[in-house]
């Protein structure tokens, strides 16, 4: 590209230039512009889903974040609400408002918050209106002073709070050095004062080996506590973001049993197959008593095409997590999702030999949800995104394994290689574990919303980005390796837009 057209790109608005960005996706939630990154003091009030996420609308860069805001009454239709906080010209969020979560406090909502000032953190209070537009800074600002003494901590900031034998409690995200990630405990009796507990659980992460799946990080971003009752009975979670030396890993759960003032985990998992691309995710319960949960789709392409863009960082489509009969979590696209679903296929009842792929959809908003049985030792390539001559297409492949009696797995792995003819952007290599289900049938789901994707895989959720280059890389197709693959129950479908593209930023409905 020539230096006239660079400049003439980049000088008109950035909303103008995100709206006829071909990456841009129409159905998930993104930024009206700029940059977007964690989601924040989700809340359901007086029935009007909240969310809230980290925002510079100044530019697609990670900056001076303030916490941007829209509305839903649907979880699939978003209203552009105001800015609701900004750092501060002085004081302990002059450099950012960084993530936190919303509380009612008898009646009262209230942001918890990190003030960022300089390079550090400290948690800020913020008291909002009945509608959430309008917030008040507490002028206590920050309620806790500094990080506990004694501790030789790495990072200090994201926060979980709930209410306790009539006391609040507070965690915040934070690593012990030469230990590894860790979430601190804290107990109040107003939000604004503080006394430290102390650690509710400590990592392993420094001294582990790194190269594993689940390694946890040697500092924990965005840490959450909830209950869930499921098949299995009650569990606790603990999730949590790994992170380390500024680098952004993958987010994971503990399971196990929040028991006083410790976690006594049983398990850890990865809550993602896609690593960063479902990075510091929240989640909140609704009226409905759904736990909802909304992560971070992050970039695959250089931070200067984002700038270029206009827009940087996708929210997740909302998740209902669920607990299963193995003591794992499930997630699946809440079933609001389906409202935008158009022009249904049948594919009940295809069947693919090794060989000839079968095309199955084309599009660049798609939802295709299958219920596929596999011959044993067969395995399925699903093709997307692909163009006619496959020069550019993103294969998910998916293969069952027996281990031993009961002890089932199903191997996903998503080959981003040939994803796109763009040298620039990340093609690298998705893959691990889905569970098995007790009838051997492998159910997906694959949700396609231009660069984003959003594949679950019996509940074990892989998300990705990808940035074809070429506007006919819209194909779906099926193939089968080593057997026969068949699909018991399927269909595709378009999926209408959520948002209108050149809508005005303010109040647009998205
Ligand atoms: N993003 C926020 C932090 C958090 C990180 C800053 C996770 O509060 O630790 O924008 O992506």
């Amino acid at each position: 590209m020539t230096e006239t057209a660079t400049t003439r790109i980049t000088e008109r608005p950035a909303s103008v230039r995100a709206d006829t960005d071909p990456h841009r996706p129409r159905f998930h939630f993104v930024p009206p512009s700029g940059w977007l990154n964690d989601p924040n003091g989700l809340t359901q009030r007086d029935g009007v889903y909240h969310l809230f996420y980290q925002h510079n609308p100044e530019a697609a860069v990670h900056h001076r974040i303030s916490w941007g805001h829209a509305t839903s009454r649907d979880l699939v239709h978003w209203q552009d609400e105001p800015v609701a906080l900004v750092p501060g010209d002085s004081g302990p969020d002059v450099d950012g408002c960084w993530s936190g979560v919303l509380v009612d406090d008898g009646g009262v909502p209230t942001i918890v918050y990190s003030g960022r000032h300089g390079e550090r953190e400290l948690p800020c209070v913020a008291t909002g209106s009945d509608d959430l537009r309008a917030w008040t800074k507490d002028p206590r600002n920050p309620v806790v002073a500094a990080p506990p003494a004694g501790l030789d901590l790495v990072a200090f900031r994201d926060h979980s709070v709930w209410r306790e034998g009539g006391r609040w409690r507070q965690l915040i995200g934070s690593g012990i050095r030469g230990r590894g990630g860790t979430a601190l405990l804290y107990e109040s009796v107003d939000l604004r004062s503080w006394d430290y507990v102390g650690p509710l659980l400590v990592g392993t992460g420094a001294t582990d080996d790194r190269s594993r799946p689940d390694w946890t990080g040697t500092m924990w971003e965005c840490v959450e506590l909830f209950g869930l009752q499921g098949g299995s009975g009650a569990r606790d979670v603990l999730v949590f973001s790994a992170w380390d030396e500024g680098q952004t890993h993958h987010a994971l759960y503990f399971t196990g049993e929040y028991v006083g003032d410790t976690f006594v985990p049983d398990g850890t998992h990865r809550l993602d197959l896609g690593g960063r691309y479902f990075y510091a995710p929240q989640s909140f319960t609704d009226d409905a008593g759904r736990r909802v949960m909304f992560g971070w789709l992050q970039e695959g392409r250089p931070d200067a095409a984002a700038v270029a863009a206009g827009w940087s960082g996708v929210m997740s489509l909302p998740r209902v997590v669920t607990l299963a009969e193995d003591g794992g979590l499930r997630l699946a696209p809440a079933p609001e999702i389906a409202d935008l679903r158009r022009d249904r296929v049948t594919l009940t009842g295809r069947e693919m030999l090794a060989g000839e792929p079968a095309a199955l959809a084309s599009g660049d908003q798609l939802d295709v949800e299958l219920l596929i049985a596999l011959e044993p030792g067969a395995s399925a390539r699903l093709v997307l995104r692909a163009t006619p001559d496959a020069s550019e297409e993103t294969v998910l492949e998916i293969a069952r394994e027996t281990r031993g009696r009961g002890d089932a797995r199903v191997r996903i792995r998503l080959d981003r290689s040939r994803s796109s003819l763009d040298p620039a952007a990340d093609r690298g290599e998705l893959t691990g574990d889905a569970p098995a289900r007790a009838d051997g049938l492998v159910h997906l789901r694959l949700l396609v919303d231009r660069s984003a994707l959003e594949l679950f895989v019996n509940g074990q959720a892989l998300t990705a980005r990808v940035y074809p280059t070429r506007a006919d890389a819209v194909a779906v197709r099926l193939a089968a390796t080593g057997g026969r693959v068949r699909i018991e129950d399927g269909a595709a479908w378009r999926m209408e837009d959520a948002w209108q593209a050149g809508a005005p930023d303010e109040g647009a409905s998205r």
